[in-house]
């Protein structure tokens, strides 16, 4: 072959690759965020307060991440955080605060005070979904780049000074090089696996049980939560807005949905929520049904490299103390912190305590979580001993004054900074 045939096939078959490759767009910010979920769309924000630019790749489409019917109840510390931060205007305007809680045994009532044994601490409910559109809404009027429906995604070169996030996204492959990345997609999203599992310790605690959840289009019964321990099993009253009743039952993880028609859910909910004095749940047309199996887990450390994971990618607890999403706030909330502090000189010191500044209240979460459900669910083996301890258990804290403050102190949740931390 003379030179110039030999050139004139190397453009051919370069031409070739060129046309066969999809076309590509290399991109550069300070942190990549994996996850519109909570955690990463309130990182994103919080460190585009700071002058800090991030872009969020989400593997769903924004409608379905609006949509997502999860949590509901805000500790008093996340509210503070949205509203600080300047995303609250609807939560203020929408949000139900509650002072108090109902714990419901042996068929009577019992209200836990929060606001009186805190000193003034209420949580509120707000739905999830809605803090998520607020969220998404913000960011993008404040010009920031969030990636739905991204596909691919791959995270690389985390142990370096550049890590790169890899994906598709309308048609193209994109590279994203940056900072930091923040891995907030969830519990089984592609951050955590990307660390070297050798590096990693993994706690899981997998419960014998799960929720069945719904959305009924009725006013709920009663204007505060109420945790309700019976011997069929556990049931929770919450709500999303004065028309629209959230209730859970306790079912097995594997329940099947097809053997819950409307009618069978009411009438267990009723036997559930029962009291002496003829207490009756409002029924109404249900709009949405799940079963959501429970597990508590944490991964340790929280960070490898220049990749820091954050909320349910990190730590996943059992709904009944209702914490994962204030866990998440928690999180990044310290992460904001330290990344400012890194752009702003340098420092790496909170960078380094990032996981064990997030673990020690993850832990403390977890305890709470683990203790709420057990205090409140059926288990399945047994001659009884468990029922009686938990009444034993239920009686003590509805009447003792120290166990209920610590039950109203980790339900409103803790002070965001634990002592001895100073961020
Ligand atoms: P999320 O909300 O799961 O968001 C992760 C996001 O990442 C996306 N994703 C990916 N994106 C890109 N690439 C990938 N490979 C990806 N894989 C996944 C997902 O689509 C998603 O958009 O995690 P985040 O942000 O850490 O937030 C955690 C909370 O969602 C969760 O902890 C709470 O919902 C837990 N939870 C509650 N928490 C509370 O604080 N208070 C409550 O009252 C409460 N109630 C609940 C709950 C969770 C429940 N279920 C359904 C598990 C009640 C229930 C029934
Ligand atoms: C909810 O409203 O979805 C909710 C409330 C309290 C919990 C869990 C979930 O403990």
């Amino acid at each position: 072959m003379t030179l110039d045939k030999f050139w004139a096939f190397i453009v051919q078959v370069s031409d070739k690759r060129t046309m066969a490759m999809p076309a590509s767009t290399k991109l550069r910010t300070q942190a990549g965020i994996v996850g519109a979920g909570p955690a990463g769309l309130i990182l994103s924000h919080l460190l585009h307060l700071e002058g800090i630019d991030s872009i969020v790749i989400e593997a769903r489409a924004r409608k379905h991440v609006e949509e997502r019917l999860r949590a509901g109840v805000l500790e008093q510390g996340t509210v503070d955080l949205l509203n600080e931060s300047g995303v609250g205007e609807r939560l203020r305007r929408e949000g139900l605060v509650h002072r108090g809680i109902e714990l419901r045994f042996n068929c009577r009532s019992h209200r836990i005070d929060m606001h009186e044994l805190t000193g003034g601490r209420t949580i509120t409910v707000y739905s999830q979904h809605e803090l998520v559109k607020d969220l998404i809404r913000a960011r993008i009027e404040a010009g920031g780049q969030i990636f739905f429906e991204a596909g691919q995604i791959e995270i690389h070169d985390i142990a370096s000074e550049s890590p790169r996030i890899t994906l598709q996204h309308g048609g193209s492959h994109r590279e994203i090089t940056c900072d930091f990345i923040g891995g907030c997609d969830g519990s089984h999203g592609v951050c955590r696996a990307s660390i070297p599992a050798a590096a990693l310790r993994c706690y899981e605690k997998v419960y014998a049980f799960g929720w069945l959840g719904i959305l009924a289009a009725a006013p709920p019964a009663s204007q505060e939560l109420i945790y309700s321990n019976h011997e069929r099993g556990f049931a929770l009253l919450s709500m999303r807005t004065p028309q629209l009743s959230r209730v859970y039952l306790q079912c097995r993880p594997d329940e099947d949905l097809a053997a819950w028609p409307d009618g069978r859910i009411w009438e267990e909910l009723q036997r559930r929520f029962e009291t002496s004095e003829g207490f009756r749940l409002n029924e109404g047309p249900i709009l949405q049904k799940g079963v959501t199996p429970m597990r508590s887990f944490v991964t340790e450390p929280m960070q490898y490299g220049r990749l820091f994971l954050a909320g349910d990618a990190a730590h996943i607890v059992p709904p009944t103390g209702a914490k994962g999403l204030n866990l998440a706030a928690a999180d990044v909330r310290i992460l904001a912190h330290a990344i400012t502090a890194w752009y702003r000189s340098g420092a790496t010191d909170l960078l380094a305590r990032y996981s064990e500044i997030c673990l020690r209240r993850v832990w403390r979460a977890q305890h709470f979580s683990w203790w709420m459900t057990s205090m409140l669910h059926r288990s399945e083996c047994g001659d009884g001993f468990d029922y009686r301890r938990q009444l034993a258990e239920l009686e003590h804290v509805t009447t003792s004054r120290a166990a209920a403050t610590s039950l109203a102190e980790n339900y409103t949740g803790l002070p965001f900074t634990l002592p001895g931390e100073q961020l």
